[in-house]
């Protein structure tokens, strides 16, 4: 098991919807990573943003490895699919906002199970948009979303949940080191500021769920165990 999972984690990632892990990875371990993504998701467009996985190995594999599937195996179980990769950078100055939101409004995947790795591949804090999450939020159904005007709002996502739903004064900030990286429930509500700040804001986000939930798109990668849909779900093959 994990030796970056405590009994503790589970405990707040039951009662509060996240918990914090510190130093996943040393600055140097992140080095590769961060420089393949710069290269080919930011400077060159070469992979997209959003599910880069799907068509690369090295960003499948690196997602896959051990460390993360230990982190969170104790919440999903075993068995394991890699179902999105998603590298939310955010420049300097101009990087847009994310609205509240909570993922599962987001997914078709039955049920929606997912744990999500936020990973920093630079230091991230108020001053350069980190998350925001409002503890224990996902014990509470998927709130009312509405559409967002992307003419007056340039946003990062396309949803944005009512703001009578919740209370914002109970927000709480996801300040975070290069290595360290948050782990937060699919229901979780949470959103970030826009990165005003001369600094970018570079995180990776690694999404897992268990191969017990079904979603036909052909976006899974089983990182670990078997599959449990029965053949219904569509993995990727290497
Ligand atoms: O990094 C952000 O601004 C938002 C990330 C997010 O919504 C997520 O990881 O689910
Ligand atoms: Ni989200």
């Amino acid at each position: 098991m994990s030796v970056y999972f405590t009994p503790e984690m589970a405990v707040e990632y039951q009662a509060d919807g996240f918990f914090l892990v510190r130093k996943l990875f040393t600055e140097g371990e992140l080095h590769q990573v961060t420089d393949y993504i710069i290269e080919n998701v930011i400077n060159t467009g070469r992979l997209p943003v959003v599910q880069p996985h799907k068509t690369d190995r090295f960003l499948r594999e690196w997602a896959s490895q051990e460390r993360f599937l230990d982190l969170v195996q104790p919440l999903l179980g075993p068995d394991l699919a890699l179902w999105t990769v998603h590298c939310f950078y955010k420049p300097s100055v101009t990087g847009p906002r994310t609205p509240w939101h909570q993922d599962a409004r987001y997914w078709a995947m039955k049920p929606v199970v997912t744990a999500s790795v936020w990973l920093a591949l630079e230091p991230v804090d108020e001053e350069n948009g980190c998350m925001n999450v409002i503890p224990g939020s996902h014990l509470e159904e998927i709130c009312q979303h509405h559409q967002i005007d992307d003419e007056k709002d340039q946003a990062s996502l396309s949803l944005e949940i009512d703001n009578q739903k919740f209370d914002e004064s109970k927000a709480i900030s996801i300040v975070l080191d290069t290595g360290d990286c948050s782990v937060h429930h699919s229901h979780l509500i949470h959103g970030a500021k826009a990165n005003n700040s001369g600094r970018s804001r570079h995180g990776l986000v690694l999404r897992y769920m268990p191969t017990s939930s079904i979603r036909t798109d052909g976006d899974l990668y089983l990182a670990r165990g078997r599959d449990l849909s029965n053949g219904v779900n569509v993995y990727i093959q290497d």
